[in-house]
């Protein structure tokens, strides 16, 4: 990647084939020509792929990552990372360690998701390149997501992390992607404003 991981991480584009009504590789091809600027392949939840499918799905959407220089990062599953050669590696809270990941990938991006303070002081935040701060605003499409927490998550995470680069997440689209950008957030991540959108082009490029 020659830009620097903010500028990488301003549209990021999270799914896995659950969240399509179409076709996956045919909405990433579209969502990349019309200017995301990373992709997160997150196969996860009811109606996801699992074992070879899976493996066979992650292969050409990374291909599609190449073909548009998008950085590609892995949903938690470690075992993907070299099989599918990814940029890098998300992990929730639930998921596997921080300190583990970092010493399994030492040059890989860690992601790391954070929801509240508690979160942030229990978590080796040194280890990790960037945070997704979330839900920010109500979210159907993760059903176990946490409560809402504004954007006054991102101002707190931005004060305390005047550097590490940031995106929100959770109920992102259209209408309210700016206001997650002037709280602090170098990007925003989404996953329904993009797969449930009649027009991904238009959306993508007013994202
Ligand atoms: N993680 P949408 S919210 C995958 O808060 C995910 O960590 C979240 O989907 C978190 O853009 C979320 O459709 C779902 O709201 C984001």
């Amino acid at each position: 990647m020659e830009q620097t991981l903010e500028k990488a991480l301003r549209i990021y584009f999270i799914m896995g084939s659950q969240n399509c009504k179409q076709d996956p590789v045919s909405l990433l091809k579209e969502a990349a020509k019309a200017g995301i600027t990373a992709f997160q392949f997150r196969e996860k939840g009811k109606g996801a792929l699992t074992g070879s499918p899976k493996l066979e799905l992650g292969k050409k959407l990374r291909e599609v990552c190449w073909e548009h220089q998008l950085l590609f990062i892995v949903n938690d599953d470690v075992e993907l990372v070299d099989k599918l050669e990814a940029d890098g590696l998300h992990v929730g809270q639930d998921d596997r360690s921080v300190q583990e990941v970092r010493d399994e990938f030492p040059e890989k991006i860690i992601g790391l998701s954070v929801s509240n303070s508690h979160e942030v002081d229990e978590s080796p935040i040194e280890l990790v390149d960037y945070l997704g701060a979330g839900p920010i605003f109500g979210t159907t499409t993760k059903p176990d997501a946490k409560k809402p927490v504004g954007i006054e998550w991102i101002q707190d995470l931005r004060e305390q992390f005047p550097t590490i680069p940031l995106v929100g997440i959770g109920g992102i689209h259209v209408d309210n992607a700016a206001s997650v950008m002037e709280a602090g957030a170098n990007g925003v991540a989404v996953i329904s404003a993009i797969t449930d959108s009649v027009n991904v082009t238009h959306t993508v490029r007013q994202l």
